[in-house]
């Protein structure tokens, strides 16, 4: 297929296995503080204000577009907008991150939760969406969600975990309990994304984020059923699926009716392959610790991935980081990052 074709159609293109010379650009947490515009419409917002105001979180999810011509844009918004909803006083906190300050302990407090609706706690995501599809029709734009497993993780933990220690105590504790939890968090995450799709987005992507802690037995039990209910519902747009720690996660979750899987640096592009079925996309994964580097070893570790794609003939393909731009990383890297790869052309005739 030749050059001149849609950032949006490129997306597409991957998503149905036909091969570009053009390889679709996007990465985690794209629009954020390692931009100097991010700062600077957040200087007198906090990130609640910044994610409620759909003009505001419109600007912001552009504002990576517009510096690189990345291909597509996602939300400005978070996995944790339903949890808002749910009375356990979430709140974002500049230096710590996500506080809450009643998290779940025992089996009452899941039967005592209050269950958010996307009408009532967070109307302006489908505004956003909407803002930002009318802004750009020739980009793709994505929708996100967090897995029900991560979620319970805040919910339990009370904030990020690096365990999640407490949250699988809780699942063998009080098996009930925690089934009851994932399926309310299955449907709410449902209505969130639904909302999106509703909106306009043309794909979806949810993060599993602290799937990574689980041994496979443990995922197999404690996430993957979950996630399962999820995808089937959700068939209108294509779907991904990213955790970290995927060298142990992919085995089990290629069963998952989905798309493909982004991958985090713990898999080579090239490995993750052979462990899935050839017609699964895979997304991935630049070490974002590259970028708190120099621009030439930027350029020879994003080529690095690249060449080994062009091994790959049956592999579908979207650019991204294995996991989210650390927030000090340079606007000259992260330049080098993306224009290697718009320059690149994939070997489409074998
Ligand atoms: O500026 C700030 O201080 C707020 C920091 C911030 C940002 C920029 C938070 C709070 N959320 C976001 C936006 C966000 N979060 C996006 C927007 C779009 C983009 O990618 O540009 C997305 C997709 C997320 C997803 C998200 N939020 C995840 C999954 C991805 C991952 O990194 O694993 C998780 C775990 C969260 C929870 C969360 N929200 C915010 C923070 C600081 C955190 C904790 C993340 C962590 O501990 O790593």
């Amino acid at each position: 297929l030749s050059d001149n074709i849609t950032s949006r159609e490129l997306f597409q293109h991957a998503f149905a296995g036909e091969k570009t010379e053009k390889i679709p650009i996007w990465f985690m947490r794209q629009a954020g503080r390692y931009l100097p515009e991010y700062m600077a419409l957040s200087k007198n917002r906090t990130f609640e204000d910044r994610v409620q105001n759909p003009e505001i979180a419109a600007e912001i999810t552009l504002q990576p577009i517009q510096r690189y011509d990345l291909d597509a844009a996602i939300i400005f918004s978070d996995i944790l907008i339903p949890i808002y909803g749910m009375n356990r006083g979430l709140e974002i906190v500049p230096t710590k991150g996500p506080q809450i300050e009643n998290p779940i302990k025992y089996p009452k407090d899941v039967d005592n939760l209050v269950i958010p609706t996307a009408d009532e706690e967070y109307p302006y995501l489908e505004e956003s969406i909407k803002l930002v599809r009318s802004k750009i029709q020739n980009k793709a734009l994505i929708g996100f969600s967090g897995a029900p497993f991560t979620l319970a993780s805040y919910l339990i933990e009370g904030q990020s975990t690096k365990t999640a220690n407490l949250t699988k105590a809780f699942a063998y504790n009080y098996p009930g309990a925690f089934h009851k939890l994932m399926n309310i968090l299955v449907d709410i995450i449902i209505e969130q994304l639904k909302v999106q799709i509703k909106g306009g987005v043309d794909f979806i992507q949810i993060f599993d984020s602290w799937a990574g802690f689980l041994s496979p037995q443990q995922f197999q039990k404690l996430s993957l059923p979950y996630l399962d209910k999820i995808f089937n519902e959700i068939t209108e747009v294509p779907k991904l699926l990213f955790s970290r720690g995927s060298y142990h996660i992919l085995p089990v979750a290629k069963s998952l009716s989905i798309s493909g899987f982004s991958v985090d640096q713990s898999i080579t592009i090239s490995q993750a392959h052979t462990l899935l079925p050839k017609e699964r996309l895979i997304q991935g994964n630049l070490d974002p610790a590259f970028l708190l580097t120099k621009p030439k070893i930027v350029k020879e570790e994003t080529s690095k991935i690249l060449n080994s794609i062009n091994e790959l003939h049956d592999l579908r393909y979207i650019f991204n980081l294995g996991v989210g731009i650390d927030k000090n990383s340079t606007l000259e890297n992260v330049a080098a990052m993306v224009e290697t790869v718009q320059n690149f052309r994939r070997r489409v005739h074998e």
